[in-house]
């Protein structure tokens, strides 16, 4: 049996279509459902650590919370996890400023996210807020108010304005607003998309103070031309090509006037710190976070769609009619997303909790958000979607602010669970089990977030 009990793990790590088909009894490439009995049930409880209460309900073709990726190094070691079929422990982020248990994707450009059962604050410190440069890091500038922006193209009159100025002349706005990167979810994907492999924590929700950036485009006076935003800032390119930019996007002028668009220099109270844009980044909510730019040096006011860095082709496009995943590419099937898909997480338990031998109460906490909808109800289940129960989601501060939730399930017994969270927009539209939609460069993966516990 132990050979069997770790090949189990080691298999769902390795080869997890083989950890399944032997789990439930399938021929590999079958695409019969198995069942978990017998010899199937034993090893999946001893690789899960524990009696499964809802096992049958478990579904096949899913990766048991316990051995999929993405198990936090912070969290108590999971006896669920054994020690020959954990995952290798991701990288962390070392940086000033920064929390310790970040995950690091990538230090050229910097990249890093923020588990999930470290979003567990009603609204993200900084400390814990993920990063994602595409360039390099700029040296941080330290004549703050001194900083300028220049408003050009389809206006009447260009502006060249000192940030001081900004502080001055325009009315204050502080919202929380969530930021997300466009391929948040992206590691859900399979086959595997290429690009940083985040699981749920290229988001975060802050507080952003600044000034509406209708206000200030409104001063430079937009011509009927106006159709678009070009965003420039001052990171240059990896390859230190100062012809090339890291990054620049934009919206249309629609977004760009919508009374939550901010020039922003202040997050939670604090003046913008380097790594998030400051001294000046713009703050674009709904849209993925790429059109938020950092260190905000210049808005090219286009009369067409703006054609820069992260701009066409599948940069930060989804597939129109769906595509095969993994299937070959076809630009003209592919539009630029405007709008980020809903999405429910579990702040705590963090996966891999154990808990005590019988506890039969269990309170869940968590965030839910959207793009521009708004979300209208948050379901957890115990018994793997079986059936659902309601959490009592609070009411966001304004538009575009997260929802957290809370939730008490009820324990039947000792063992393991997986508990399950979907958030469901106000247009109806929930989060599918299994990440749907796939596109060449992954965005938009939304599935349904799982922690596993072990109960005793
Ligand atoms: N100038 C600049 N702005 C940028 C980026 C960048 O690389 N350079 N990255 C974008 C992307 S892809 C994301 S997800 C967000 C990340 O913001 P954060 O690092 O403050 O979390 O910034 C956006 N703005
Ligand atoms: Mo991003």
């Amino acid at each position: 049996m132990g050979k069997q009990e770790r090949s189990l793990g080691e298999l769902y790590g390795d080869d997890p279509e083989r950890g399944d088909a032997l789990a439930f009894g399938r021929r590999t490439g079958s695409s019969r459902r198995g069942f978990l009995g017998g010899a199937g049930l034993a090893a999946m409880g001893a690789a899960v650590g524990g009696a499964i209460p809802f096992s049958d309900q478990m579904p096949a073709g899913l990766i048991p919370a316990a051995l999929a990726q993405g198990t936090p190094p912070a969290s108590p070691a999971p006896s669920a996890a054994p020690a020959a079929a954990a995952p290798k422990g991701p990288q962390l982020l070392d940086f000033p400023g920064k929390a310790k248990g970040l995950i690091l994707l990538g230090d050229r450009p910097l990249v890093a996210e923020t588990p999930e059962h470290m979003l567990d604050d009603d609204t993200t410190p900084i400390e814990k807020f993920y990063v994602r440069n595409n360039g390099q890091t700029p040296e941080p500038f330290t004549e703050g108010d001194a900083w300028e922006l220049t408003i050009d193209g389809e206006v009447n009159t260009p502006l060249k304005i000192k940030l001081g100025e900004l502080k001055q002349k325009f009315t204050h706005k502080t919202f929380r607003m969530v930021l997300e990167c466009g391929g948040n979810g992206r590691s859900f994907f399979q086959p595997q998309a290429r690009g940083n492999q985040w699981t749920n924590g290229g988001a975060g929700c802050a507080e952003w103070t600044g000034v509406p950036l209708a206000d200030v485009l409104q001063s430079a006076g937009l011509k009927s031309t106006a159709v678009h935003t070009g965003n420039y800032g001052a990171d240059q390119h990896l390859s230190g090509d100062a012809t090339k930019d890291a990054i620049s996007r934009g919206v249309p002028i629609a977004a760009a006037l919508e009374p939550h668009a901010l020039l922003v220099w202040a997050m939670n109270g604090q003046p913008l710190p380097a790594i998030h844009g400051g001294p000046l980044r713009v703050i674009i909510p709904g849209f993925p976070a790429s059109v938020s730019h950092k260190w905000l040096k210049r808005i090219a006011i286009r009369d067409k769609v703006h054609d820069g860095q992260g701009m066409g082709g599948t940069s930060y496009s989804v597939a129109i009619k769906p595509m095969i995943p993994g299937g070959k590419t076809d630009d003209s099937n592919m539009r630029t997303m405007t709008d980020m898909p809903v999405r429910g997480i579990i702040t705590n338990p963090a996966n891999g909790t154990r808990l005590a031998a019988g506890t039969r109460k269990l309170a869940l906490r968590g965030a839910a958000w959207d793009g521009h909808e708004g979300v209208s109800r948050v379901d957890v289940s115990i018994d793997f979607g079986a059936t659902w129960q309601p959490a009592k989601a609070a009411e966001p501060k304004n538009r575009y602010d997260w929802r957290r939730w809370t939730a008490e399930v009820e324990l039947p017994s000792d063992g393991y669970y997986e508990l399950w969270v979907r958030a469901t927009d106000s247009k109806g539209r929930a989060q599918p089990h299994v990440a749907g939609g796939w596109n060449p460069q992954g965005y938009g993966a939304n599935p349904m977030h799982r922690v596993a516990v072990l109960v005793g």
